[in-house]
Formats: C-alpha cells, structure tokens, sequence
C-alpha cells in the first residue's frame, strides 16, 4: 500500500511550487546555525525542534535526510531518572519534550533505546484529582498536557494502566468546552484552535467525540479562513500558517474538512514559503522556522497536496507509522 495520500487534490495553476528540496536543505541546515543567537535561545526547545524537522521530512519523502542513530543517541541522553524528556541535555524533564521524544522514537522504530515503563510513570505522576494534568513538577496546567500524556500513553500502547483515570479524563476536557462550541486552555479560559486541535485529539482517541457537537464547532472552526485563504486561530485575529494545522485536522478529526476552501488554503501556504532559503513562516514575507515548516507541509498533507506522504490527523505523524503501531486511523 502507498505511504503517499490516496486521492491527490487539484492545486489552483496559479499558486507557486512547493519547494520540496529547499526545505529539505533548510531543515538539515538548522543544526548548523551554532552561531546564530537564535540557536540558543532555543535550546530549550532542541527536542521538540527534533520532532518538527524530522516529522517534516518524513511528510516530504526524505526521512534519511537526518542522521536518525546521531537523533536516537542524543534522546536518550535527555532522558531523566523519573522518566521524563528534557527540551534537551541537562533540561528539566516536560511532558511537552517528553511526547516530542517519545513520537520520534516511534517514527524510527527505535523505542527499544528508552526506558519505556518509566517515561509511562513519570505521565502518570502528571495527573491531578480533577482530572487534568500538569506539564511538570512546577505544576502548571492546561489541556495540551492533558493531550501530550493521552497520546504518549495510546502510543505506548499503555492507555489501560490502572492509575490512569479517563473517565476524570474527559470530564475534565468537558469543563473547558465553552457556549461557541469550541475550547480553551482551561475551564473558562477563550476558545482558540490550538486549544481546539488537543481537546478534540484528546476526546478523539479516547473515543469520546461524542462530547463535540461536530456542526457547531465545524461551523466556528471554518469560520477561521479569512479572504486570502489563510486561517486565524481566533476572531479578529491575523491568518497564520501553524492554524493550517490547528484547525484543518481538528476539522478532519470531525469529519468536516470540506467545510473550508482548500484550494485557497493550499495557496496560502505556499505563498509562506522563503524562495531564498527554504522553510516556510507563519505568513508570507516572513521569517521562516522549523515550527511553521512543519505545521505547513502537514497541513499541504492533510489538504492532499500532490506527492506527500499523508499525515495521521491525531497525531501528527506519518500515517504510514501510526498503521505500523497498529492505531488504525479511522479519520
Ligand atoms: C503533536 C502537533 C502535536 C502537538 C502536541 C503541544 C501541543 C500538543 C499542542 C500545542 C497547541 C498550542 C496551544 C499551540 C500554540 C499555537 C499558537 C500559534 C499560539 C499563539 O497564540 P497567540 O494568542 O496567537 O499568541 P494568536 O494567533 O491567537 O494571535
Ligand atoms: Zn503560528
């Protein structure tokens, strides 16, 4: 069977090519940048980076254009006593590296290399009474750290470990559902389309869409694609590339992707591509980053675009990947 997408969709003739070998060269390129003030204020995010890059590449054809045991061998140096990933060496452990870590490793069939009974108890240690989770120690909380220990755990295949408590789960993601239909990062916090994204995974693969009412959220997140096709996060707020994937795979998850013009949206993103230096930014003329790069091309895979291997919706990682784990995806 094909990793590519099974039904390539129609470009409009006058959007520009997908530059598919720049982006290559650019993200081989960014670990390169030692120089750049910009590579250590990033530091913290070295790990999540890793996920972005290779999962882009993944997605463009060329999952060998990375050193994937140079990759394997660094993760498990950023691995913890208690389980959890750093954002890098000698970084406090994060469930937001920590799914990062585990996801690549997943995609190069390498869990072998990690411990894997601890990176599930250090997750676990993350839930509080109410339901939710917590990033780290610190204590912060917000439902993408509820989505981060569902996925982690589904992809370990350990989402039936007895001190994981999923009714509590999804009631919690429940209180932060708000009146337009969407959610936020908290019970009453604004309804935003990344927030939207990891409720609807978080109830999506603990089989509890049934909690969404697909129409009326389908309608608000369509109501995101703005005149030149770009989509916002929010109302009133400016277009942005990351939003291709924030909404578009919250929309397919819900079964209602058509709701937006897809031509339009694949323009848009193309439009965000740097002709000089590959990568793609968050709109066009901007700089471009690892982050935009990936949720760009995902986004090209989730809309169809030709000659891409498609994206699993939920998780994003290969479809072809998520199958071999046996997650049948069923979006
Ligand atoms: C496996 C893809 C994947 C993710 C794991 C960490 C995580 C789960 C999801 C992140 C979700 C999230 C909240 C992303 C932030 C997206 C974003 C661009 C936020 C910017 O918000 P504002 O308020 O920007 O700065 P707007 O666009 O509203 O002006
Ligand atoms: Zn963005």
């Amino acid at each position: 069977m094909s990793i590519l997408n099974n039904n390539p969709a129609a470009v409009d003739a006058s959007a520009p090519e997908l530059l598919l070998d720049q982006h290559v060269k650019y993200i081989q390129a960014l670990d390169t940048k030692k120089n750049d003030l910009e590579y250590w204020l990033t530091e913290h995010l070295r790990v999540n980076g890793l996920y972005w890059g290779a999962t882009a590449l993944q997605i463009l054809g060329h999952p060998e254009a990375l050193d994937q045991d140079q990759i394997v061998e660094y993760l498990v140096k950023c691995q913890h006593d208690n389980g959890g990933f750093g954002g890098h060496i000698d970084h406090d452990p994060h469930i937001l590296s920590t799914l990062s870590a585990v996801q690549v490793l997943i995609t190069y069939d390498r869990l072998d290399a990690i411990n894997v009974d601890k990176v599930v108890d250090y997750i676990i240690s993350l839930q509080n009474e109410d339901g939710s989770f917590s990033g780290d120690s610190w204590g912060e909380v917000d439902t993408r750290f509820v989505f981060c220990a569902v996925m982690c755990l589904n992809l370990l295949k350990r989402l039936d470990d007895k001190r994981l408590d999923i009714p509590k789960t999804i009631e919690y993601i429940v209180r932060c559902r708000n009146f337009d239909g969407g959610f936020g990062s908290s019970p009453g916090g604004e309804s935003h389309a990344a927030q939207v994204y990891v409720c609807v995974g978080t109830l999506t693969i603990l089989g509890a869409l049934n909690h969404v009412d697909a129409d009326q959220l389908g309608w608000w997140l369509s109501e995101r694609q703005l005149k030149n096709g770009g989509l916002n996060g929010r109302p009133e707020k400016l277009e942005d590339v990351c939003y291709s994937w924030w909404v578009l795979s919250s929309l397919s998850m819900l079964r209602r992707s058509h709701w937006i013009d897809s031509e339009k949206l694949t323009k848009f993103i193309l439009e965000s591509q740097d002709t000089e230096t590959g990568g793609i930014a968050d709109r066009p003329g901007n700089m471009p980053d690892v982050f935009h790069t990936n949720f760009g091309i995902c986004g090209l895979s989730l809309l169809g675009y030709p000659g891409l291997v498609a994206v699993d919706p939920v998780y994003c990682m290969p479809r072809h990947v998520i199958q071999r784990i046996g997650l049948t995806d069923k979006h």
